[in-house]
């Protein structure tokens, strides 16, 4: 039978033999890809030896990945949607490695051309297809949904830039466009046989099908055609190799007949274009992005292509019997951002299978599920309708009759209360209306989670109150974490290498297993290792400081950590004041005890947040004054570690002693970060807040520093907050507010954090900073007074790793799938 015509149903399902993973076959295969395939040889430029590598390994994946996928695409095999327009995949050569277990027999390999297995995994670019805590989630979620054999596909947009590249430039954050495919990605798989096309614009027409019922037809649109690019997930040890499907724009091959008749050739090539941009350009994570037409066509592009790419597969076994649809599929919302699936998913259903109303929201309903990552109602999105109309005017029309029959509910339930059915719509009204994507989430899902216990306490006390009275048994909390594949094993070989040897193995797929380490707190033979391979991570990362900022970290001193996105409700500024102040008490020789600090802040600042990128120039500001006075030496130092990303963290977290978890309660909805730095033994100070308190829970007071008001309190002190009096009556913060108002650290630039200043003296301040001052300079007394009983501190080091098991995301992914997903292994 020519091939063209056969069709899945009887190919037989041929596995392909696996390739053989000794050094020597690893050694081949590097070396023709290298010489045959690249055209190159073994002294040529790096970045060609990384992608030599790659095909070897990326060859070794293949045979799991396509069988994993035949499985996939039984009948009755259930499935998870995770949709998500980020994700922050970092590199992942050094990933499928670990995960094939053939790191010893590549490093055998690579030595017989004298070549270092850790200086060509870092010619990877960072895949940065995200902003931050959101971003990363979604790509540990994926590496233990593989891991633990979970039939889970991701589905995002491969951006061309992802993240900006930040840059210092006399202090100031400067944005660097991102193009990490630059030199090609040996990782992504291009399918254009499973190409989708997305609609955009035109207008909605009656008309009569088949049946003779009436119906309704979105026509005269401007059509993108998206091309899926598949990625694939290795899991851990297990064979299974799952996939993210990431979409790329580009423009449909219909031309614009009328503009090519009237000779306007390259015009109508030019119209092209437009739809291109659409996956040009991750949003970075910014306020004043809100609203915006191209990231509207983002969502509705991601949600529709991937709608679209399931009913596909779905037609394969099931032709358009959608009975059991809802028995078989479960999408995952990450955040607001692809909610629009919800309406898309009753057009697909109503509008192109002729499904009744009831039926689709039956089958929407008990397929999405939608999580909550913030507790800032300001950044809750909402989209224009007039822009919804012009965009989507079909899926505008599907929201407003989800929105009428949402208020019958709301009626039924209250009856008279019309200012509940005001609170609740999903129509905001006003001089623009708009549209409460949030509460669309909601009302068209039977999951709504948040990502730490606070977080999901205080939606339903508080954003979300009137829908949590509504519907309680929607409501459920997931606790983030990470992956401790690439968190530990990964990033601190050192760490990880000790564990192993005392407890085996195990810990790596079963975190729990970490749990053992708290019976050898006591032997001194492996507190001193433990000690030791802290001290060599520690020099790594004053390595990277050092090459990335030319400050000098001493290992002997304590390493002060705060990386993640610049925002005032993250307080970077309540850590500047504490090395301010720190500063002042070298200054004034008001030290009787002294533990020498090294202090390292980083993070991006979304481009258009003026006072997050105050708060960069400060930071840079106060480390060139401290930095360069010779009466404060080795006693303390500060550096800002431009471009912080997923990579740079593999090398921040193994050598961090204190981790900084410092936001205003009630405001950082989880946190990830924080968990990182316990897996690997650094011992966080923070606010009671987000998975701090669980991390508090799990390691104990004792092992724990912890400070400031918590959320109840935040909400009573906004009430009556002053923050001249706080200052009046305290004298190391008046002495720090003074160095911050006389111009000490902008002597030749006059009056550029005025507006900081301000910010910290206004009695409106939503993020009380000052409020914390004292609480918080007093726990920094005892990390310091701690840090100087090295024994303690490493009891209390190694307690935190042993206690981290719950933060895997393993954990996270095993109850996404008990209490949601419900999928088989
Ligand atoms: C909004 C409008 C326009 C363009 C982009 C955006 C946008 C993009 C990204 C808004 C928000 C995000 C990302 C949010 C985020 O990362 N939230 C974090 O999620 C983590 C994982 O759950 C939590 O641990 C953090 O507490 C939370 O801040």
């Amino acid at each position: 039978m020519p091939i063209s015509k056969m069709n899945h149903k009887n190919k037989k399902s041929t596995m392909m033999d696996k390739l053989p993973v000794d050094s020597e076959s690893l050694a081949n295969d590097f070396e023709r890809y290298l010489t045959r395939h690249l055209g190159r040889f073994i002294g040529s430029v790096p970045n060609y030896l990384y992608e030599a590598l790659s095909l070897t390994i990326r060859d070794r994946i293949m045979t799991d990945w396509q069988n994993t996928w035949k499985v996939y695409e039984k009948k009755n095999v259930r499935k998870a949607h995770y949709m998500s327009l980020e994700f922050l995949i970092g590199r992942s050569l050094g990933n499928h490695v670990l995960n094939l277990g053939i790191d010893s027999k590549l490093k055998e390999a690579l030595n017989h051309f004298a070549l270092e297995l850790e200086e060509i995994i870092t010619e990877e670019h960072d895949a940065g297809l995200g902003n931050g805590g959101l971003g990363r989630l979604a790509a540990c979620f994926m590496d233990s949904c593989a891991t633990l054999n979970l039939p889970v596909i991701g589905y995002g947009i491969r951006y061309q830039y992802g993240m900006f590249r930040q840059e210092i430039e006399n202090g100031y954050q400067v944005e660097e466009p991102d193009h990490w495919l630059r030199d090609g990605n040996p990782w992504e798989l291009e399918r254009p046989e499973f190409a989708q096309t997305v609609k955009f614009g035109g207008h909605v027409e009656r008309v009569t099908n088949h049946n003779r019922k009436p119906h309704l037809v979105w026509v005269d649109t401007s059509d993108v055609v998206a091309i899926p690019y598949d990625v694939p997930i290795s899991g851990y040890g297990n064979d299974v190799v799952n996939t993210l499907r990431l979409w790329s724009a580009s423009a449909s091959n219909v031309f614009n007949l009328d503009d090519f008749n009237a000779g306007s050739y390259a015009e109508a090539v030019e119209a092209k274009n437009d739809a291109e941009h659409i996956s040009m350009v991750l949003y970075p994570n910014d306020a004043s992005e809100n609203g915006k037409e191209l990231r509207l066509k983002q969502q509705y592009f991601l949600a529709s292509a991937s709608l679209q790419d399931v009913f596909r597969m779905w037609s394969l076994n099931e032709d358009h019997d959608f009975s059991k649809f809802a028995q078989l599929n479960v999408f995952q919302l990450n955040d607001t951002h692809p909610t629009i699936a919800i309406a898309e998913l009753m057009r697909l259903l109503m509008d192109e299978h002729y499904m009744s109303w009831d039926d689709a929201w039956d089958i929407t309903t008990k397929t999405m599920a939608y999580t909550n990552h913030t507790l800032l109602p300001e950044a809750l999105e909402k989209w224009p309708v007039p822009l919804f109309e012009k965009l989507l005017p079909r899926l505008l029309q599907i929201i407003y009759e989800i929105n009428a029959l949402f208020l019958k509910e709301v009626a039924r339930k209250w009856p008279g209360d019309t200012d509940r059915q005001i609170r609740m719509s999903i129509i905001e009204e006003g001089e623009t209306k708009h549209v409460r994507m949030a509460y669309l989430a909601i009302v068209g899902s039977f999951s709504v989670n948040g990502v730490a216990a606070l977080h999901s306490q205080l939606l339903t006390e508080g954003l979300f109150k009137d829908f949590y009275e509504l519907w309680p048994e929607k409501f459920n909390n997931k606790t983030n974490g990470v992956t401790p594949r690439r968190w530990v094993a990964h990033s601190n070989p050192q760490m990880s290498e000790l564990i192993s040897k005392k407890i085996g193995t195990d810990w790596i797929s079963n975190l729990d297993e970490l749990t053992k380490l708290k019976l050898l707190i006591d032997d001194k033979k492996f507190t001193d290792k433990w000690h030791h391979v802290k001290q060599q991570n520690k020099q790594r990362l004053a390595d990277l400081v050092k090459e990335e900022t030319g400050v000098d970290f001493d290992v002997a001193s304590l390493f002060d950590v705060q990386v993640k996105r610049i925002h005032e409700y993250k307080r970077q500024l309540l850590n500047v004041l504490h090395v301010i102040h720190l500063y002042a008490q070298i200054k004034n020789d008001d030290i009787t005890e002294w533990t020498n600090r090294c202090v390292l802040i980083g993070g991006k600042a979304a481009p258009g947040y003026y006072l997050a990128k105050s708060i960069i120039k400060l930071i840079n500001n106060v480390a060139n004054v401290i930095n360069n006075d010779p009466e404060i030496g080795n006693k303390l130092k500060l550096a800002f570690i431009p471009n912080y990303g997923v990579s740079k963290m593999e090398v921040i977290c193994p050598g961090t002693d204190l981790s900084e978890q410092i936001s205003t309660a009630g405001k950082e909805a989880s946190g990830t970060g924080n968990m990182k730095f316990m897996m690997n033994g650094a011992i966080t100070i923070g606010t009671y807040d987000g998975a701090n308190i669980e991390i508090l829970d799990a390691v104990g007071e004792e092992n724990f520093f912890l400070f400031g008001l918590n959320a109840e309190e935040v909400v009573q002190q906004r009430k009556n907050y002053d923050p001249q009096a706080l200052l009046d009556n305290d004298e190391d913060l008046k002495r720090v507010m003074h160095l911050l108002q006389c111009g000490h650290f902008n002597s030749f630039e006059y009056g550029i954090f005025d507006d900081i200043v301000s910010s910290l003296m206004n009695p409106h301040d939503p993020w009380l900073t000052l409020a914390d001052f004292r609480s918080f300079i007093d726990a920094q007394e005892q990390v310091s007074q701690a840090y100087r009983d090295q024994d303690a501190w490493l009891k209390m080091s190694i307690l935190n790793t042993a206690c981290s098991g719950f933060f895997s995301t393993d954990r996270t992914m095993q109850e996404y799938n008990n209490d949601i997903w419900k999928l088989h292994k």
